[in-house]
């Protein structure tokens, strides 16, 4: 731990502007307060418009987690059996010629054979996508096909608007009305809340859509308790009461949308009490529902939707997020710049993704990509003419996918693989790091340079390093560099240093000098992106019917896609499962953090009061969730937070916190999403059991 006696010194004391790392929509401008080169205080940026000055618990503990006792600080070497989390020290030198020859000699057979399995640890451009991307490149390795998170809705974003492009943060607090539909904000998107709290005091209607009432559901006027994987069917519905009552803006949709006739059509076909029986509810709610959005056309008030990427965590998430992007273009809520939707900011970012990944070191292979939603099944894959070589190499860097990767029986098996060489990056030894033959110490953002652009809002933010790096760690760009230059790679691109990375992600986009001084700059977008159409689509319109698609074979309009799993169709796993985010964690970044893991306390089933009884279980009980692909062991919580028929597991706990060396992705499944080949998180029948307590020996 750092040494913290107050300095009265004042000259000691320095205040450092950085940037969030987290994969959260907020990217939050931090205040890092270094005394005498220790970082001793992080906090939110006054200065910064959307952080206002206020994070979220767990990052403002960010320097109890870089200076955490358990941080790995030199690179290690595996002694024991894999998986068994022991490990010795050895130097770099030794760390890195030795993978630099083991890579060599996968290489040289086949660089597929060879897999990089990255994501959002850091969201940074630098640290997550620059050199690593370059030594992959150069070494003709497999690529990764990153869909953990985001893919079925980023795709069907692009297929019907064209872009991952929406409502401006700052103006939704000034809508009338605000769907919040699959997002807990308060835990996940704070500083949403915060300009949606202010249009709620101004009169605004909030109304949540989410299987769980969770903490923002609390805080809305309405809740509406939809089964999982339903919102295709709830927003058809929608449509079909705002047809009928003609709560639509005709004009709009002859200029703006392509498709429409068939659309309405559809639409048609599903009325309210068709819905109100697929997703669970009433019909009254839905028709409560429709009165309320469709109201804004009469009164020319603006609606606002803010989706979030909840309700894409399964089989039909991509058309469902189709369907509720097209909301906006029937009413016409698009020509206010406090009307709309906004599901994901990222495509206002001109990020030089050329220069800064240099795809052309590729030098004209074509090497195949690999799901990363799919590891389980592919580390266990044999080689075939069709999947190409056996994986026989990974490098693990910003993810933990043993804790976070669907279907973990399957994960831990293939990377407890003896046969398989895998190097992590980490700051800690999580799940994944304990399967490691190397572990290599990565710095912190509080350590190094890195440049943000963010999915929840339109700034792009400079993080300056606080403090030097800690023991040995090295940034990951360090670490791909010097391993580059172990295997003989000598092109120029790999010297770039971290601050001309900084500067080449964004090339003149972003006046670097503006970041230098104060940490962030706003890009310059439309108040109202789509107010006059403009979608960049092929047609230039919304597109409801989406050729492109029809194109690939697939149904060129969205439509209800019901789950793989969808509740009630098997009385062996009457329970519909969802795990969704604990608020202190962020996915499985944060658990090891104790004040933290404090108040998470410990791995939660939320069970409804009803299924509890049906089952005999009291409050606290210890039970076994299972499925057909697995069980976890955890405690049962009683709680309103979940409605008949649908349990939730908060995550993501690391496996070997929790009480049977397991978590929730135990249960989940390996099945794809229909748009995007995302993963279906949330798309997860089980049963639940009461475990006897342990026997004690007399
Ligand atoms: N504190 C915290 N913040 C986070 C994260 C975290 O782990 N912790 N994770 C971050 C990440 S990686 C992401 S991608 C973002 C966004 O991550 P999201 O997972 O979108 O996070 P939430 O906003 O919590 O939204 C999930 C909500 O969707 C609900 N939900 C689940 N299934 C359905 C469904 O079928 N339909 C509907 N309508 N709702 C459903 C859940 O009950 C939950 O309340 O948040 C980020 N922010
Ligand atoms: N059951 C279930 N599973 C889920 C989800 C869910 O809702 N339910 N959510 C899914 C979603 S939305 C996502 S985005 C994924 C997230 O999955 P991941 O992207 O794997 O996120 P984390 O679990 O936070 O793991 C990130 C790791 O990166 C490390 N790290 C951070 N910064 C750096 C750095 O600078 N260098 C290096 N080398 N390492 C660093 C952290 O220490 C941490 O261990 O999980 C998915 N899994
Ligand atoms: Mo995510």
């Amino acid at each position: 731990m750092p040494h913290c006696k107050p300095r009265p010194d004042a000259t000691t004391t320095q205040q450092i502007v950085g940037a969030c790392p987290h994969d959260c929509p907020d990217t939050c401008s931090l205040l890092t307060t270094v005394d005498n080169g220790v970082a001793v205080r992080v906090q939110g940026n006054p200065a910064h418009p959307h952080t206002d000055g206020a994070l979220c618990t767990k990052v403002s503990r960010y320097a109890e987690r870089s200076y955490h006792p358990e941080r790995i600080l030199q690179p290690l070497k595996r002694v024991g059996p894999k998986g068994s989390g022991q490990f010795e020290p050895v130097s770099w030198r030794a760390a890195l010629s030795d993978i630099a020859a083991r890579l060599q000699a996968i290489a040289t057979r086949d660089p597929q054979a060879i897999l990089p399995y990255s994501y959002a640890g850091t969201m940074g451009l630098v640290q997550g996508e620059s050199i690593a991307a370059r030594f992959f490149h150069k070494l003709g390795a497999s690529q990764l096909e990153r869909t953990i998170c985001a893919a079925a809705g980023g795709e069907a974003l692009v297929q019907t608007l064209g872009g991952k492009l929406g409502m401006r943060l700052e103006f939704f607090a000034e809508a009338k009305l605000i769907l919040i539909w699959g997002s807990n904000s308060i835990a996940s998107n704070l500083h949403f809340w915060r300009y949606a709290n202010q249009a709620k005091r101004q009169g605004a209607k909030l109304i949540c859509i989410d299987p769980r009432r969770s903490e923002t559901a609390d805080k809305c006027h309405e809740h509406l308790a939809l089964l999982p994987g339903t919102d295709g069917a709830l927003a058809l519905a929608l449509m079909h009461e705002l047809i009928r009552n003609d709560w639509l803006d005709h004009d709009y949709l002859t200029r703006h949308t392509l498709g429409w006739e068939q659309l309405r059509e559809r639409a048609l076909s599903w009325s309210p009490e068709r819905a109100a029986q697929v997703c669970g509810i009433e019909a009254a709610q839905i028709r409560a529902l429709a009165r309320d959005y469709g109201a804004c056309v009469a009164s020319g008030e603006p609606s606002a939707i803010r989706m979030n990427y909840g309700l894409q965590r399964v089989h039909g998430g991509g058309n469902a997020v189709r369907l509720i992007a097209s909301l906006p273009a029937l009413t016409g809520a698009w020509r206010q710049r406090a009307g709309g939707m906004l599901l994901s900011s990222s495509g206002a970012f001109p990020v030089q993704r050329h220069a800064l990944q240099r795809p052309d070191l590729l030098a004209g292979r074509t090497p195949r990509s690999i799901n990363m939603s799919t590891i389980g099944n592919d580390l266990l894959r044999p080689a075939s003419a069709e999947f190409g070589p056996a994986i026989e190499a990974l490098m693990v860097y910003n993810s933990n996918p043993v804790a976070v990767a669907p279907e973990s029986g399957k994960v831990v098996q293939g990377f407890a693989r003896e046969d398989l060489f895998t190097v992590v990056l980490e700051h800690f030894q999580t799940d994944t790091a304990d399967y490691a033959d190397y572990i290599l110490p990565a710095t912190t953002q509080l350590e190094h340079w890195d440049v943000h652009s963010s999915y929840g809002h339109t700034d792009v933010l400079l993080n300056r390093p606080a403090v030097t790096p800690l023991g040995q760690t090295k940034p990951n760009t360090q670490i791909f560099r010097e391993l580059a230059a172990q295997m003989g790679f000598d092109d120029p691109c790999f010297a770039d240093d971290d601050e001309a990375l900084c500067r080449m992600a964004y090339g003149d986009a972003v006046d670097f000098d503006t970041l230098l001084a104060q940490g962030f700059a706003t890009l310059v977008t439309p108040e109202a992106p789509f107010a006059q159409g403009g979608f960049p689509t092929p047609s230039g319109r919304c597109e409801f019917f989406s050729q492109r698609l029809a194109d690939r074979g697939l149904d060129g309009l969205p439509d209800y896609v019901p789950n793989h799993e969808a509740a009630g169709s098997t009385s062996l796993y009457p329970l519909a499962m969802i795990s969704p985010p604990a608020r202190n964690f962020l996915n499985s970044s944060f658990v090891n953090v104790k004040s933290l893991r404090d108040i998470e306390g410990e791995p939660l089933l939320e069970m409804h009061p009803q299924d509890a009884a049906a089952r005999q279980l009291p409050d606290g009980a210890t039970v076994r969730v299972f499925n057909a692909r697995g069980e976890h062991h955890c405690r049962v919580h009683i709680s309103h937070r979940a409605r008949p028929g649908v349990v939730h597991g908060l995550g993501i706990w690391w496996r070997k916190l929790g009480m049977d060396g397991t978590n929730v992705n135990q249960l989940t499944s390996q099945r794809l999403t229909d748009l995007g080949h995302g993963p279906t998180f949330y798309d997860c029948l089980v049963e639940v059991q009461g475990v006897a307590a342990p026997h004690h020996a007399e």
